[in-house]
Protein backbone atom coordinates (compact mmCIF):
# COMPACT_ATOMS: atom_id res chain seq x y z
CA UNK A 1 0.00 0.00 0.00
CA UNK A 2 2.64 2.39 0.93
CA UNK A 3 4.41 1.89 -2.73
CA UNK A 4 1.53 2.31 -4.07
CA UNK A 5 0.50 5.69 -2.90
CA UNK A 6 4.07 6.70 -3.02
CA UNK A 7 4.34 5.99 -6.83
CA UNK A 8 0.77 8.08 -7.31
CA UNK A 9 1.86 10.92 -5.20
CA UNK A 10 5.34 10.84 -7.10
CA UNK A 11 2.95 10.83 -10.57
CA UNK A 12 0.72 13.56 -9.49
CA UNK A 13 3.82 15.84 -8.52
CA UNK A 14 5.27 14.72 -11.89
CA UNK A 15 1.93 16.46 -13.53
CA UNK A 16 1.80 20.19 -14.81
CA UNK A 17 -1.06 21.12 -12.04
CA UNK A 18 -2.90 24.40 -12.91
CA UNK A 19 -2.19 25.67 -9.29
CA UNK A 20 1.59 25.51 -10.44
CA UNK A 21 0.66 28.55 -12.36
CA UNK A 22 2.86 27.65 -15.49
CA UNK A 23 0.65 26.37 -17.99
CA UNK A 24 -0.80 28.79 -19.91
CA UNK A 25 -2.29 26.82 -23.17
CA UNK A 26 -4.63 24.34 -21.47
CA UNK A 27 -8.66 24.76 -22.20
CA UNK A 28 -9.37 23.19 -18.96
CA UNK A 29 -10.23 24.58 -15.48
CA UNK A 30 -9.06 23.51 -12.46
CA UNK A 31 -12.42 22.15 -10.99
CA UNK A 32 -13.83 23.85 -8.07
CA UNK A 33 -13.95 22.18 -4.79
CA UNK A 34 -17.29 21.44 -4.97
CA UNK A 35 -17.46 19.75 -7.95
CA UNK A 36 -14.45 17.36 -7.15
CA UNK A 37 -16.19 16.07 -4.03
CA UNK A 38 -19.48 15.42 -5.69
CA UNK A 39 -17.84 13.53 -8.76
CA UNK A 40 -16.00 11.02 -5.89
CA UNK A 41 -18.96 10.61 -4.32
CA UNK A 42 -21.18 9.71 -7.01
CA UNK A 43 -18.48 7.51 -8.98
CA UNK A 44 -20.75 3.99 -8.92
CA UNK A 45 -23.27 5.28 -10.85
CA UNK A 46 -23.30 4.40 -14.75
CA UNK A 47 -25.81 6.48 -16.69
CA UNK A 48 -25.38 3.83 -19.61
CA UNK A 49 -27.95 1.98 -17.78
CA UNK A 50 -30.21 5.16 -16.68
CA UNK A 51 -33.05 3.48 -14.64
CA UNK A 52 -31.00 1.94 -12.25
CA UNK A 53 -29.81 5.20 -11.07
CA UNK A 54 -33.16 8.02 -11.22
CA UNK A 55 -31.63 9.77 -8.86
CA UNK A 56 -28.48 11.14 -11.06
CA UNK A 57 -30.43 10.49 -13.96
CA UNK A 58 -33.02 13.34 -12.44
CA UNK A 59 -29.31 15.26 -11.72
CA UNK A 60 -28.86 15.21 -15.51
CA UNK A 61 -32.14 16.12 -16.82
CA UNK A 62 -32.66 19.05 -14.20
CA UNK A 63 -28.69 20.24 -15.48
CA UNK A 64 -29.27 19.55 -19.09
CA UNK A 65 -32.74 21.86 -19.16
CA UNK A 66 -30.20 24.79 -17.04
CA UNK A 67 -27.73 24.94 -19.99
CA UNK A 68 -30.49 24.97 -22.83
CA UNK A 69 -32.00 27.75 -21.62
CA UNK A 70 -28.50 29.80 -21.23
CA UNK A 71 -28.27 28.40 -25.29
CA UNK A 72 -32.14 29.24 -25.77
CA UNK A 73 -32.93 25.81 -26.70
CA UNK A 74 -36.38 24.88 -26.39
CA UNK A 75 -38.10 21.69 -25.69
CA UNK A 76 -34.96 20.10 -26.95
CA UNK A 77 -32.59 16.76 -25.78
CA UNK A 78 -29.59 16.88 -24.56
CA UNK A 79 -26.90 14.43 -23.04
CA UNK A 80 -23.55 14.28 -20.79
CA UNK A 81 -21.36 13.05 -23.22
CA UNK A 82 -17.47 12.73 -23.14
CA UNK A 83 -16.35 15.89 -24.38
CA UNK A 84 -16.12 18.26 -27.87
CA UNK A 85 -15.08 15.31 -29.34
CA UNK A 86 -17.43 12.74 -28.74
CA UNK A 87 -19.73 15.75 -29.55
CA UNK A 88 -18.51 16.67 -32.75
CA UNK A 89 -18.83 12.94 -33.66
CA UNK A 90 -22.01 12.34 -32.50
CA UNK A 91 -23.35 15.77 -34.45
CA UNK A 92 -22.33 14.71 -37.50
CA UNK A 93 -23.07 10.99 -37.13
CA UNK A 94 -26.65 12.52 -36.77
CA UNK A 95 -26.42 14.30 -39.73
CA UNK A 96 -25.39 12.01 -41.72
CA UNK A 97 -28.15 9.36 -40.89
CA UNK A 98 -31.08 11.86 -41.42
CA UNK A 99 -29.65 13.50 -44.66
CA UNK A 100 -28.01 10.24 -46.38
CA UNK A 101 -25.67 12.26 -47.43
CA UNK A 102 -21.79 12.73 -46.51
CA UNK A 103 -19.87 15.83 -47.21
CA UNK A 104 -19.12 18.05 -44.34
CA UNK A 105 -18.45 21.89 -44.62
CA UNK A 106 -16.67 22.70 -41.65
CA UNK A 107 -14.29 26.07 -41.42
CA UNK A 108 -10.24 25.49 -41.57
CA UNK A 109 -10.32 26.77 -37.78
CA UNK A 110 -12.42 23.57 -36.51
CA UNK A 111 -10.80 21.45 -33.82
CA UNK A 112 -8.85 18.30 -34.84
CA UNK A 113 -11.99 16.29 -33.74
CA UNK A 114 -13.76 16.40 -37.03
CA UNK A 115 -11.21 14.91 -39.21
CA UNK A 116 -12.08 11.80 -36.62
CA UNK A 117 -15.51 12.33 -37.22
CA UNK A 118 -15.28 12.40 -41.30
CA UNK A 119 -13.25 9.56 -40.93
CA UNK A 120 -15.07 7.27 -38.62
CA UNK A 121 -17.98 8.23 -40.47
CA UNK A 122 -16.69 7.81 -43.78
CA UNK A 123 -17.73 11.24 -44.59
CA UNK A 124 -15.74 13.63 -46.39
CA UNK A 125 -14.54 16.94 -44.59
CA UNK A 126 -14.37 19.63 -47.21
CA UNK A 127 -12.59 22.94 -45.47
CA UNK A 128 -13.64 26.05 -45.85
CA UNK A 129 -11.41 29.10 -46.08
CA UNK A 130 -11.18 32.02 -43.37
CA UNK A 131 -11.93 35.54 -43.61
CA UNK A 132 -8.86 37.90 -42.60
CA UNK A 133 -10.84 37.76 -38.95
CA UNK A 134 -10.19 34.29 -38.88
CA UNK A 135 -14.01 33.25 -38.85
CA UNK A 136 -15.29 31.15 -41.78
CA UNK A 137 -15.67 33.15 -45.25
CA UNK A 138 -19.51 32.96 -46.09
CA UNK A 139 -18.96 33.73 -49.63
CA UNK A 140 -16.86 30.03 -50.03
CA UNK A 141 -19.69 28.47 -48.26
CA UNK A 142 -22.52 29.47 -50.44
CA UNK A 143 -20.04 28.38 -53.32
CA UNK A 144 -19.22 25.02 -51.75
CA UNK A 145 -23.27 24.66 -50.91
CA UNK A 146 -24.68 21.55 -53.28
CA UNK A 147 -26.71 18.65 -53.26
CA UNK A 148 -24.77 16.93 -51.49
CA UNK A 149 -23.82 18.27 -47.94
CA UNK A 150 -25.18 16.41 -44.86
CA UNK A 151 -23.68 19.29 -42.86
CA UNK A 152 -22.26 22.81 -41.87
CA UNK A 153 -20.50 23.08 -39.08
CA UNK A 154 -19.47 26.06 -37.38
CA UNK A 155 -17.60 27.49 -34.30
CA UNK A 156 -18.48 29.62 -31.18
CA UNK A 157 -14.71 30.26 -30.00
CA UNK A 158 -12.11 28.65 -31.86
CA UNK A 159 -9.71 26.41 -30.13
CA UNK A 160 -7.03 28.61 -31.62
CA UNK A 161 -7.96 32.22 -31.26
CA UNK A 162 -11.17 31.88 -29.88
CA UNK A 163 -12.76 33.50 -32.96
CA UNK A 164 -17.12 33.27 -33.01
CA UNK A 165 -18.15 32.32 -36.69
CA UNK A 166 -20.99 34.45 -38.26
CA UNK A 167 -23.60 31.82 -37.62
CA UNK A 168 -26.83 33.69 -38.12
CA UNK A 169 -25.29 34.09 -42.07
CA UNK A 170 -24.02 30.73 -42.09
CA UNK A 171 -27.75 29.36 -40.93
CA UNK A 172 -29.09 31.62 -43.88
CA UNK A 173 -26.70 29.89 -46.18
CA UNK A 174 -26.90 26.47 -45.06
CA UNK A 175 -31.10 26.79 -45.37
CA UNK A 176 -32.58 23.31 -44.48
CA UNK A 177 -29.09 21.84 -44.05
CA UNK A 178 -27.75 20.33 -40.85
CA UNK A 179 -26.19 22.73 -39.17
CA UNK A 180 -23.95 22.37 -35.77
CA UNK A 181 -22.19 24.67 -33.41
CA UNK A 182 -19.17 24.26 -31.51
CA UNK A 183 -19.04 25.88 -28.60
CA UNK A 184 -16.97 23.58 -26.10
CA UNK A 185 -14.86 27.07 -25.37
CA UNK A 186 -17.46 29.56 -26.03
CA UNK A 187 -20.57 28.13 -24.79
CA UNK A 188 -19.53 29.19 -21.01
CA UNK A 189 -18.23 32.53 -21.91
CA UNK A 190 -20.33 34.39 -24.69
CA UNK A 191 -23.90 33.96 -22.40
CA UNK A 192 -22.11 35.85 -19.61
CA UNK A 193 -20.10 38.51 -21.83
CA UNK A 194 -23.22 39.46 -23.31
CA UNK A 195 -25.06 39.63 -20.00
CA UNK A 196 -21.90 42.44 -19.47
CA UNK A 197 -22.37 43.81 -22.62
CA UNK A 198 -18.86 42.68 -23.74
CA UNK A 199 -19.96 40.78 -26.64
CA UNK A 200 -23.21 40.83 -29.25
CA UNK A 201 -23.87 38.57 -31.63
CA UNK A 202 -26.03 35.19 -32.33
CA UNK A 203 -24.85 32.16 -32.35
CA UNK A 204 -27.18 29.59 -30.42
CA UNK A 205 -30.15 28.25 -30.68
CA UNK A 206 -31.37 31.73 -30.90
CA UNK A 207 -30.54 31.24 -34.63
CA UNK A 208 -33.12 29.24 -36.32
CA UNK A 209 -30.93 26.72 -38.03
CA UNK A 210 -29.03 25.72 -35.75
CA UNK A 211 -29.56 22.06 -35.05
CA UNK A 212 -27.30 21.09 -32.78
CA UNK A 213 -24.89 22.66 -30.00
CA UNK A 214 -21.94 21.05 -27.96
CA UNK A 215 -20.72 23.14 -24.71
CA UNK A 216 -17.96 21.80 -22.42
CA UNK A 217 -18.63 22.36 -18.87
CA UNK A 218 -15.32 20.98 -18.03
CA UNK A 219 -13.60 23.78 -20.01
CA UNK A 220 -14.65 27.24 -19.16
CA UNK A 221 -17.77 25.56 -16.78
CA UNK A 222 -15.20 25.12 -13.83
CA UNK A 223 -16.37 21.14 -13.77
CA UNK A 224 -14.44 18.41 -13.23
CA UNK A 225 -12.91 16.13 -16.47
CA UNK A 226 -14.88 15.26 -18.54
CA UNK A 227 -17.96 17.17 -18.33
CA UNK A 228 -19.03 17.61 -22.10
CA UNK A 229 -22.79 18.30 -23.21
CA UNK A 230 -24.21 17.69 -26.37
CA UNK A 231 -27.53 19.26 -26.96
CA UNK A 232 -30.26 18.75 -29.98
CA UNK A 233 -33.02 21.08 -31.19
CA UNK A 234 -35.46 18.21 -31.80
CA UNK A 235 -35.57 15.57 -29.70
CA UNK A 236 -36.69 13.17 -33.20
CA UNK A 237 -32.79 13.37 -34.21
CA UNK A 238 -32.48 10.81 -31.64
CA UNK A 239 -33.94 8.07 -32.85
CA UNK A 240 -30.72 8.20 -35.54
CA UNK A 241 -28.29 7.38 -33.05
CA UNK A 242 -30.17 4.69 -30.76
CA UNK A 243 -29.98 1.39 -31.06
CA UNK A 244 -31.71 -1.26 -29.02
CA UNK A 245 -30.64 -2.28 -25.88
CA UNK A 246 -32.91 -5.04 -24.40
CA UNK A 247 -31.04 -6.33 -21.20
CA UNK A 248 -30.89 -2.99 -19.69
CA UNK A 249 -33.18 -0.46 -17.62
CA UNK A 250 -33.96 1.55 -20.92
CA UNK A 251 -34.95 -0.09 -23.84
CA UNK A 252 -32.96 2.05 -26.07
CA UNK A 253 -29.55 3.42 -25.88
CA UNK A 254 -28.68 6.91 -27.05
CA UNK A 255 -25.74 7.80 -28.28
CA UNK A 256 -21.72 6.35 -29.11
CA UNK A 257 -21.34 5.93 -25.37
CA UNK A 258 -22.25 2.64 -23.26
CA UNK A 259 -20.84 3.39 -19.91
CA UNK A 260 -21.30 6.73 -19.24
CA UNK A 261 -19.89 8.46 -15.96
CA UNK A 262 -21.94 9.81 -13.40
CA UNK A 263 -19.21 11.23 -11.40
CA UNK A 264 -19.16 14.28 -14.10
CA UNK A 265 -22.82 15.06 -14.06
CA UNK A 266 -23.22 15.21 -10.01
CA UNK A 267 -20.02 17.39 -9.93
CA UNK A 268 -20.72 19.68 -12.89
CA UNK A 269 -24.38 19.69 -11.06
CA UNK A 270 -22.53 20.88 -8.16
CA UNK A 271 -21.08 23.85 -9.91
CA UNK A 272 -23.23 24.97 -11.90
CA UNK A 273 -25.98 25.40 -9.21
CA UNK A 274 -23.89 26.94 -6.28
CA UNK A 275 -21.68 29.19 -9.08
CA UNK A 276 -24.81 30.41 -10.86
CA UNK A 277 -25.32 32.88 -13.70
CA UNK A 278 -23.26 35.70 -11.23
CA UNK A 279 -20.81 33.10 -10.15
CA UNK A 280 -19.93 32.66 -13.73
CA UNK A 281 -19.95 36.44 -14.77
CA UNK A 282 -17.44 37.02 -12.53
CA UNK A 283 -14.79 34.28 -13.50
CA UNK A 284 -15.75 35.59 -17.08
CA UNK A 285 -15.07 39.46 -15.84
CA UNK A 286 -11.70 38.53 -14.19
CA UNK A 287 -10.59 36.19 -17.33
CA UNK A 288 -10.96 39.26 -19.60
CA UNK A 289 -9.24 41.30 -17.29
CA UNK A 290 -6.25 39.39 -17.27
CA UNK A 291 -6.69 38.73 -21.10
CA UNK A 292 -6.61 42.50 -21.52
CA UNK A 293 -3.20 42.66 -18.46
CA UNK A 294 -1.68 40.28 -20.98
CA UNK A 295 -2.02 41.87 -24.13
CA UNK A 296 -0.72 44.83 -22.53
CA UNK A 297 2.48 43.18 -21.27
CA UNK A 298 2.78 41.23 -24.15
CA UNK A 299 3.03 44.92 -26.38
CA UNK A 300 5.16 46.16 -24.07
CA UNK A 301 7.97 43.46 -25.33
CA UNK A 302 6.49 43.67 -28.95
CA UNK A 303 3.89 41.35 -29.93
CA UNK A 304 1.10 41.81 -31.60
CA UNK A 305 -2.47 40.32 -31.14
CA UNK A 306 -3.38 37.96 -34.30
CA UNK A 307 -7.27 38.97 -33.98
CA UNK A 308 -8.41 41.45 -30.70
CA UNK A 309 -9.40 38.69 -28.30
CA UNK A 310 -13.01 38.17 -28.14
CA UNK A 311 -12.81 35.78 -25.34
CA UNK A 312 -10.28 34.49 -22.77
CA UNK A 313 -7.99 32.80 -25.84
CA UNK A 314 -5.52 35.04 -27.26
CA UNK A 315 -2.49 34.46 -29.90
CA UNK A 316 0.20 36.77 -30.46
CA UNK A 317 2.19 36.98 -34.09
CA UNK A 318 5.79 35.52 -34.29
CA UNK A 319 7.37 33.87 -37.21
CA UNK A 320 9.46 31.86 -34.26
CA UNK A 321 6.65 30.27 -32.73
CA UNK A 322 7.59 26.79 -32.51
CA UNK A 323 11.17 27.82 -31.40
CA UNK A 324 9.79 30.16 -28.74
CA UNK A 325 7.16 27.70 -27.40
CA UNK A 326 9.42 24.58 -27.11
CA UNK A 327 12.48 27.43 -25.19
CA UNK A 328 9.85 28.34 -22.84
CA UNK A 329 8.90 24.69 -22.65
CA UNK A 330 12.27 24.10 -21.56
CA UNK A 331 11.88 26.87 -18.51
CA UNK A 332 8.36 25.18 -17.43
CA UNK A 333 5.92 27.50 -19.19
CA UNK A 334 3.35 25.95 -21.29
CA UNK A 335 1.83 27.49 -24.43
CA UNK A 336 1.19 26.23 -27.39
CA UNK A 337 1.61 27.57 -31.22
CA UNK A 338 -0.59 28.32 -33.93
CA UNK A 339 0.30 27.33 -37.56
CA UNK A 340 -1.43 29.72 -39.15
CA UNK A 341 -1.08 32.27 -39.02
CA UNK A 342 2.40 31.64 -37.10
CA UNK A 343 1.99 32.67 -33.38
CA UNK A 344 2.27 31.49 -29.85
CA UNK A 345 -1.33 31.08 -28.03
CA UNK A 346 -2.45 31.16 -24.28
CA UNK A 347 -5.30 30.93 -22.51
CA UNK A 348 -5.96 32.78 -20.15
CA UNK A 349 -7.83 30.69 -17.37
CA UNK A 350 -8.83 31.66 -14.31
CA UNK A 351 -5.75 30.19 -12.86
CA UNK A 352 -3.92 33.03 -15.20
CA UNK A 353 -3.61 35.18 -12.58
CA UNK A 354 -1.69 38.85 -13.09
CA UNK A 355 1.24 37.42 -11.37
CA UNK A 356 1.69 34.39 -13.32
CA UNK A 357 1.45 37.14 -16.29
CA UNK A 358 4.10 39.07 -15.50
CA UNK A 359 6.63 35.73 -14.69
CA UNK A 360 5.53 34.75 -17.95
CA UNK A 361 6.08 37.56 -20.24
CA UNK A 362 9.28 38.70 -18.38
CA UNK A 363 10.74 34.90 -19.06
CA UNK A 364 9.21 35.39 -22.75
CA UNK A 365 11.22 38.47 -22.15
CA UNK A 366 14.24 37.13 -21.53
CA UNK A 367 14.67 34.53 -24.61
N1 LIG B 1 -14.06 21.83 -30.00
C1 LIG B 1 -13.27 22.84 -29.64
C2 LIG B 1 -13.57 24.23 -30.12
C3 LIG B 1 -12.18 22.59 -28.79
O1 LIG B 1 -11.37 23.60 -28.45
C4 LIG B 1 -11.94 21.27 -28.34
C5 LIG B 1 -10.78 20.94 -27.45
C6 LIG B 1 -12.81 20.25 -28.76
C7 LIG B 1 -13.86 20.57 -29.58
C8 LIG B 1 -12.60 18.84 -28.32
O2 LIG B 1 -12.93 18.72 -26.98
P1 LIG B 1 -12.43 17.51 -26.09
O3 LIG B 1 -10.92 17.58 -26.06
O4 LIG B 1 -13.07 17.76 -24.77
O5 LIG B 1 -12.92 16.27 -26.72
N2 LIG B 1 -9.82 21.91 -27.23
C9 LIG B 1 -8.60 21.69 -26.48
C10 LIG B 1 -7.46 21.40 -27.45
O6 LIG B 1 -7.54 20.47 -28.26
C11 LIG B 1 -8.70 20.55 -25.50
C12 LIG B 1 -7.56 20.52 -24.55
C13 LIG B 1 -7.69 21.02 -23.28
C14 LIG B 1 -6.34 19.99 -24.90
C15 LIG B 1 -6.65 21.00 -22.38
C16 LIG B 1 -5.29 19.97 -24.03
C17 LIG B 1 -5.44 20.49 -22.76
O7 LIG B 1 -4.41 20.47 -21.86
O8 LIG B 1 -6.50 22.15 -27.37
Amino acid sequence: MEEVERRLSDALHRDFLFEKGRVLGSMCSKPEEIAVKYHALFSEANLGNRGLYPGTAMLEDELIADISELMHLRDGWGQFVGGGTEANITAMWIARNLSGKRKILAPESAHFSMRKAADLLAMELVDIPLTEEYVMDTDALSAAMDDDVAAVMAVAGTTELGAVDPIAEISDIAEDTFLHVDAAFGGMVLPFLEDMGMWKGDWDFRVEGVDSLSVDLHKMGMATVPSGILLLKDRRYVDSISVESPYLTTKRNIGLAGTRPSGSVAGAYAVVKTLGREGYREIVRKCMENTRYLVERMGEIGYEPVIEPIMNVVAFRTDRAEEIRAKMDEMGWKISSVRKPPAIRMVVMPYVTKEVIDGFTEALHGI
